[in-house]
């Protein structure tokens, strides 16, 4: 492939406000921004090596038919490490920079641990994942249609946690060139799976269906897969991308294994969003209580993004606060701000 095809990472900032003006522009320009350095290392390590130890090791029976997403290990979890670069301070500034907004008006909507294998043959027909059709996320994401381009709604993002010269698979963006870009022709239907068509995850098929299905937009398809650039990751860079961009996953080196964390993080006003794993509050009742003990060492800000009332909403009242002390105390919440907010308004 040559050299320009290949997206690079850009550095993240020290401090509490990683992303760059360009970062920040490319993303609300061309859809994606690709950045190195969000995250500690040790952090990223530990995750890995712990989500390494929960699935089939490759070139097993187990991983050649493991040819689709998904997985159990979804936020919240026991799992070393994911709560934690779920709810990661620099992450959640990143993303609230992304949508210009406050960290406390984001909602988080996705964090799940997924394992993506080099198997030896595409054994799952039309679903196998190992060379997707290039698509956009939207339609299991969302219940309606993503909004005009300059209002997002959502940021999606891949954490990749293994290296790219060890497993390959390369995610591939296709980068949105100004407005009136063809590629992004409105409303963005033209993917199997969306409207009446049938889903097929296979890029092959798909475009074989594809071109049966709608003969005139079979060589725009061919211009997105002209365009594509692919992610060089290592462990810990972040890809963010959206909702509405052109992009899908790549083969794999046969044997190897690829971890990655797929996040995303909707706008609070946006329910037609969906949060595509089981409520937080259904970890409740562990013997460990870690869901009950995420909350009350949670900052404010994290806590935000679970849903969770802020301080001065009308939730709080005098019983509120003691009840939920009540509750979360014995984890050492401490519910001053909220009661300070109340003492405020009265
Ligand atoms: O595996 C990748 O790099 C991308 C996966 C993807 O786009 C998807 O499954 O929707
Ligand atoms: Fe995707």
């Amino acid at each position: 492939m040559t050299d320009d095809r290949w997206l690079k990472p850009t550095a993240a900032c020290q401090g509490t406000e990683p992303l760059t003006d360009e970062q920040i522009a490319s993303w609300r320009e061309a859809g994606w921004t690709f950045v190195r350095g969000i995250f500690e290392n040790a952090l990223i390590e530990r995750l890995r090596q712990a989500a390494a130890e929960r699935f089939p090791l490759p070139d097993t029976e187990a991983a050649e038919a493991t040819a689709d997403f998904g997985s159990d290990l979804v936020f919240p979890s026991t799992l070393e490490g994911l709560n934690e670069l779920t709810l990661h301070p620099r992450l959640l500034a990143s993303v609230a920079a992304l949508l210009g907004m406050e960290i406390t008006d984001i909602r988080l909507s996705q964090s799940d641990l997924w394992p993506k294998y080099g198997r030896r043959e595409k054994s799952a027909g039309a679903l196998d994942n190992m060379d997707q059709r290039i698509h956009v996320d939207y339609p299991n994401h969302t219940l309606a249609h993503p909004t005009e381009w300059h209002r997002p709604e959502a940021v999606e993002m891949i954490v990749y946690l293994s290296h790219l010269d060890e497993c390959g698979g390369p995610t591939a963006v296709v980068p949105r060139a100004g407005e009136g870009d063809p590629a992004y022709r409105w409303p963005i239907v033209d993917s199997p799976g969306i409207g009446a068509l049938d889903y097929v995850n296979d890029r092959e098929r798909a475009e074989a269906y594809f071109a049966r299905e709608r003969p005139e937009l079979a060589d725009w398809r061919a211009g997105l897969y002209a365009r594509e650039r692919y992610a060089a990751f290592e462990p810990g860079d972040v890809l963010f991308y959206r909702h509405d961009t052109w992009h899908r996953g790549t083969p794999m080196k046969p044997g190897a294994l690829r971890l990655v964390q797929n996040l995303t993080f909707r706008r609070a006003d946006c329910e037609w969003i969906s949060t595509l794993h089981t409520g937080w509050a259904w970890k409740a009742y562990r013997r460990d209580k870690y869901l009950e003990r995420l909350i009350s060492r949670a900052s404010l800000e994290q806590r935000a993004v679970l849903g969770f009332p802020q301080p001065g909403n009308a939730y709080w009242t005098e019983a509120t606060i003691a009840a939920v002390e009540a509750r979360h105390g014995v984890f050492g919440m401490d519910v001053t701000p909220y009661r300070t907010a109340l003492t405020r308004e009265t």
